[in-house]
């Protein structure tokens, strides 16, 4: 397969004035006549050049330019596309039309046009519309859009496309038509058509200026009342772009439709986003806390596209952080300021870690800017996406918020309209505020988690801190050049109180010390408050110096960072064979018990180290990960807090009761969070107390968190009062795809020796429609990437298990078989038996004779 490199960016040939597109639904036989203007390139020079077009798996029906048919065997096709040669183009400018017919009943892939439970939807980022019609499937190629659909009217009465609605009517033979018109130049990725049998839950929006804008949220007939969520955090953060950014909505019309087959979560197509329907309905019998959360903040990250990615796009696929990055900064600050801005960091680096660290420190690492790639859709990485966002917040931290959002008003004015590049972004910030930032730029060039280590000087009134880095080599990149890293820094004193206030320290160099004079006694420092850059902070600490940061620090983050490197430090203990000691849990126990702190937070300073983060933190001290051993400790480390704190736990839970009808809100739920943190502590004791409390809560639950959090104890548990459990769930939602999701994954992820034969027997149910993306990932992947126990089984039934299912998913929907194959990109982590069975695996994998690009891509890289 080819690569695709960065270096060899050429400006289009040919750009489009206009586009015309008319569709005449059909599943099998979809007719598609596109007309487009065509208009050479004024900033490519030389002779006239051929007119190439993308094009997959389409039927060429018939083609004219400016009129005049053209002989097929005037073009040249092959399996990417066709190509008019230049002398068979009338001037530098034209029009082409192209009849194509696709069939989108088969598409199975979820790319291009398809079919979801009857209703038609497309996925056109990042190179789905060359499935649609030919076309310079590149995102530089912008242009305007008008759309005409014609199809059933009973099977599709809803006709949905870009834009402002036009023209609508009826045809005959029951057919209808209507026409959309997007006034705003776009890249085909952005383009949508939706039709099927819809219904709308419907609002409105009057923006800053006074623009009135129609909401629609369109679902299937019966999940209407499972829209109100959607609706309200789009609202919010419509208002939120206006207030934080100055960026209004600007069409007459924004909708969202949710779907039941997806690749992904949502896709931003201007004025026409298109969801997940996980990520739509909610109600809250179906839904947790942490689905409404999230239901919020994917609304708000779509809606954000708008300016980051629509308006201004990317130039070319490398570009991809430009939008993806800088959105999902955005969506992260909006709900900072709507929730918790400390709660929602911590989730924030609890992800970043979980997915990009990981990633950063195997064999699929690259730079948040890639240089190559062979499979674009192997790229929408936790790189690209969340260490692409922690860039941004860096870039914020350096110039300040003033510099920040004068650097982002000049982008916004001066890149309207436009296909942008990292370094035109990175010269509004030099423009807007007069820092050089070209040392600054490596963050986006250079893959690899850097690693600082401190020493501390003290001589009786100045402290020195001296801060050094140092960027292992990654695949492709031996040699590392320093960073510059903000080191957001605090010092406290010996009685807890703020001596010195946090300070950006800048690290430039591979090593650099920073002096504080004039304090009164020695401090304890608090470095990489807020979690400023993304890096691991190797520090030593004696227990005593982490209590006390857990109970002083006021920096929230470093608190529950604190926490977290002290329950770190007690599991390589047990792992090595050594003892919990008694302060820890009474640290904790003094933690939970002030209620000054948010639930939220409390609840997170709870929770211990999951056991992928332990298996990196045994390889980042050079040994490698013994799976078992990690989940022994694990759970040795649960059942001792469960059992020294017993009594608190249950007393918090009772306290933290949330009474009332239930509310998604950041309130409640944090209530819930903590109660349900204690209930899982108090079930790692195994008292019987602990399995009536579980029980009776899943009996009397009112909402799915709590159910859903009762249930997963039990299951997790092997409790006697979970089979039971299980089959009154199963019996209540069956009628709900997405509930089942829960059903499934609340099995697939329970630590049992026997996991993998669970989950085996669980592909035969009725609830696991294979084919469905939520379903597959509902089951398999959360097995691979939760269930430690199940997945590193020592017998390698697990490893098993997810090959045969990947590799059965693969001919089917190659995206999202890549993506679940992540799975084993931490192989060479593990003791040289696992490393062998996994090994093992991958080959097995890549050597299937038919394995798709995007599959082979990602085991081949894997296996190094
Ligand atoms: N920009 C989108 C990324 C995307 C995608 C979404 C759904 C299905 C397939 C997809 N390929 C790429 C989503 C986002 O980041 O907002
Ligand atoms: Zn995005």
């Amino acid at each position: 397969d080819r690569k695709i490199r960065l270096a060899d960016y050429r400006p289009p040939a040919w750009m489009i004035e206009q586009v015309r597109l008319d569709f005449d639904l059909a599943p099998r036989a979809t007719r598609v006549r596109a007309r487009i203007a065509f208009r050479r390139n004024s900033q490519a020079e030389g002779a006239r050049p051929d007119l190439r077009l993308d094009g997959r798996r389409l039927t060429f029906v018939g083609a004219s330019i400016d009129g005049a048919p053209l002989d097929q065997q005037a073009l040249s096709f092959d399996a990417e596309g066709l190509t008019v040669p230049a002398a068979a183009l009338p001037g530098d400018s034209f029009t082409w039309e192209c009849e194509t017919e696709i069939d989108p009943e088969t598409n199975t892939e979820l790319e291009g046009l398809y079919l979801s439970r009857n209703m038609f939807c497309t996925q056109c980022e990042a190179e789905g519309f060359r499935k649609i019609t030919y076309y310079p499937d590149r995102p530089d190629v912008m242009a305007p859009f008008t759309v005409r659909i014609e199809a059933a009217a009973a099977d599709y009465p809803v006709l949905l496309s870009n834009g402002n609605p036009g023209a609508t009517g009826g045809l005959p033979g029951g057919r209808h038509f209507a026409e959309w018109h997007d006034p705003h130049p776009k890249p085909a990725y952005l383009f949508a058509l939706v039709a099927g049998e819809l219904v709308a839950h419907e609002d409105r929006f009057t923006t800053a200026s006074g623009r009135e804008v129609e909401l629609r949220v369109w679902v299937r007939p019966g999940d209407e009342d499972k829209c109100a969520y959607a609706m309200d955090a789009l609202k919010r953060s419509m208002r939120w772009d206006e207030t934080a950014y100055g960026r209004e909505y600007d069409l007459d019309v924004f909708q969202i439709v949710a779907v039941d087959d997806f690749n992904m979560g949502a896709m931003e197509n201007k004025g026409l986003n298109i969801f997940n329907s996980k990520y739509v309905l909610a109600s809250p019998e179906t839904a947790t806390d942490a689905d409404y959360e999230r239901i919020e903040s994917i609304v708000a990250h779509e809606y954000f596209h708008n300016w980051t990615g629509n308006r201004i796009t990317c130039r070319d696929w490398f570009q991809l952080c430009l939008k993806e990055g800088l959105t999902v900064f955005r969506d992260q600050c909006f709900t900072g300021d709507e929730r918790s801005e400390p709660v929602k960091r911590i989730d924030d680096v609890k992800l970043l870690r979980a997915r990009q660290f990981r990633e950063d420190q195997g064999p699929l690492a690259h730079p948040v800017r890639p240089e190559e790639y062979i499979e674009i859709n192997n790229f929408y990485t936790a790189t690209v996406y969340e260490k692409g966002a922690e860039v941004i917040r860096m870039l914020r931290t350096l110039v300040g918020e003033d510099g920040y959002r004068k650097a982002l008003d000049l982008y916004f004015e001066r890149h309207d309209g436009e296909a942008c590049t990292i370094e035109q972004f990175r010269q509004c910030f030099e423009d807007a505020t007069g820092r050089d930032l070209s040392d600054f730029a490596r963050w986006w060039s250079q893959a690899g988690t850097p690693r600082l280590s401190m020493s501390e000087d003290w001589d009786g009134g100045t402290y020195t801190l001296t801060l050094r880095q140092q960027t292992p080599p990654t695949p492709g990149q031996d040699s590392k050049a320093p960073l510059v890293i903000p080191v957001a820094t605090g010092l406290i004193g010996p009685d807890g109180a703020e001596l010195v206030p946090t300070r950006v320290l800048e690290l430039r160099e591979a090593e650099q010390a920073f002096r504080f004079e004039g304090l009164p006694a020695r401090p304890v420092a608090s470095v990489l408050r807020g979690f400023s850059a993304p890096v691991t902070l190797e520090r030593q600490l004696d227990d005593a110096t982490r209590a006390f940061l857990l109970a002083h620090d006021i920096d929230p983050f470093n608190r529950w960072q604190a926490g977290r490197d002290y329950a770190v430090a007690i599991a390589l203990r047990l792992i090595a064979g050594g003892t919990i000691p008694n302060a820890w849990a009474e640290a904790l126990g003094r933690l939970l018990a002030d209620d000054s702190l948010d639930p939220a937070f409390r609840a997170l300073a709870l929770e211990l180290p999951g056991e992928d983060e332990m298996a990196g933190e045994v390889v980042t001290r050079g040994g490698l990960a013994d799976p078992d051993a990690i989940h022994e400790a694990l759970r040795a480390m649960r059942a001792h807090l469960g059992g020294a704190l017993g009594e608190a736990l249950a007393t918090l839970r009772a306290r933290m009761a949330v009474t009332g009808p239930y509310s998604p809100d950041a309130g409640a739920a944090g209530r819930r969070a903590l109660a349900n943190r204690c209930l899982a502590l108090m079930l790692a004791a195994d008292t019987p107390e602990a399995h009536r409390a579980a029980e009776a809560q899943f009996d009397a639950a009112d909402n799915m968190t709590d159910r859903i959090a009762a249930l997963a104890v039990l299951v997790h548990a092997d409790a006697p009062g979970a089979t039971p459990r299980l089959d009154a769930f199963l019996k209540a939602w069956e009628h709900d795809p997405l509930v089942l999701d829960k059903w499934l994954t609340v099995q697939a992820t329970a630590p049992l020796k026997d996991a993998a034969a669970r989950v085996e027997a669980l592909t035969g149910h009725s609830a696991f429609e294979w084919k469905n993306p939520n379903r597959f990932r509902a089951l398999i992947g959360s097995f691979a990437v939760g269930n430690a126990v199940g997945f590193h089984a020592a017998d390698g039934a697990g490893y098993r298990l997810v090959a045969d299912w990947l590799l059965r998913l693969d001919p089917v929907n190659p995206q999202t078989t890549a993506r679940v194959a992540g799975c084993f990109e931490t192989w060479r982590r593990y003791e040289p038996g696992r490393q062998a069975l996994m090994r093992a695996e991958l080959e097995r994998i890549a050597a299937a004779p038919a394995l798709s690009r995007n599959t082979r891509e990602i085991v081949e890289r894997i296996l190094g």
